[in-house]
């Protein structure tokens, strides 16, 4: 217990040296689960992934076909704007610079809007989305993802607050206007990019 409290404290204090702690985060060595509602069963039979929108030709996949796109593995950093930060987290997914060349982008696409079973949404930039870092994530640590982190399919963002990386994802949505999500209509920012600390926006909401 002890042993765990220093190298929590030890670690920390190396990230905040590195510049890798955005302001008013503090590091956990767990990994917390949040969300809104409750954890969306998974049915391979009835499961798609869809995108439509602003792209060049509409498709979806199956849990198989997904599958076989080929994937990228990478090391990042998670913040929670419940203030928690867990560092080094090693991801598997298809990236997604990658996946759009399956579809084209038309030019008018501004925004992508993520939409999750359970009727969950976030909305992030597409230039955000380019970056080389965002995928569309489904092993955690060399395994599956757990059900309560997004089984089968998230997004994972994460140069921004975690609530923009989408848990139980179905569609993406190309749009030319910004469609503030879930959370984005409830007092958080638009946004959302932690070493700015965008937490909440200022119209307010429930927050
Ligand atoms: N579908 C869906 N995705 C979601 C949420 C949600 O309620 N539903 N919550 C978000 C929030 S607020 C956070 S902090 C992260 C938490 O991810 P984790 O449970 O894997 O830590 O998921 C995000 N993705
Ligand atoms: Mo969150």
């Amino acid at each position: 217990m002890l042993e765990n409290v220093l190298k929590r404290r030890k670690l920390e204090e190396q990230m905040r040296k590195e510049g890798r702690l955005p302001p008013g985060q503090s590091l956990t060595l767990d990994f917390p689960v949040l969300h809104y509602g409750g954890v969306p069963r998974f049915n391979e039979a009835t499961w798609d992934l869809r995108v439509f929108g602003e792209v060049d030709k509409e498709m979806r996949w199956n849990w198989k076909d997904f599958q076989a796109l080929p994937t990228v593995t990478q090391t990042c950093d998670l913040h929670c704007v419940t203030r928690w930060s867990k560092f080094d987290t090693v991801w598997e997914g298809v990236r997604f610079s990658d996946f759009v060349k399956l579809f084209g982008v038309r030019p008018t696409a501004r925004h992508v809007i993520a939409h999750c079973d359970g009727g969950y949404t976030t909305n992030v930039p597409l230039d955000v989305m380019m970056d080389d870092d965002v995928m569309l994530a489904y092993k955690f640590d060399g395994q599956y993802l757990d059900t309560e982190h997004g089984y089968p399919l998230r997004t994972l963002v994460p140069k921004r607050y975690l609530w923009k990386s989408a848990k139980w994802l179905r569609a993406l949505e190309f749009s030319a206007n910004d469609q503030p999500g879930f959370w984005e209509v409830n007092g958080y920012h638009n946004e959302g990019e932690p070493f700015q600390e965008q937490r909440f926006s200022r119209r307010g909401g429930f927050f």
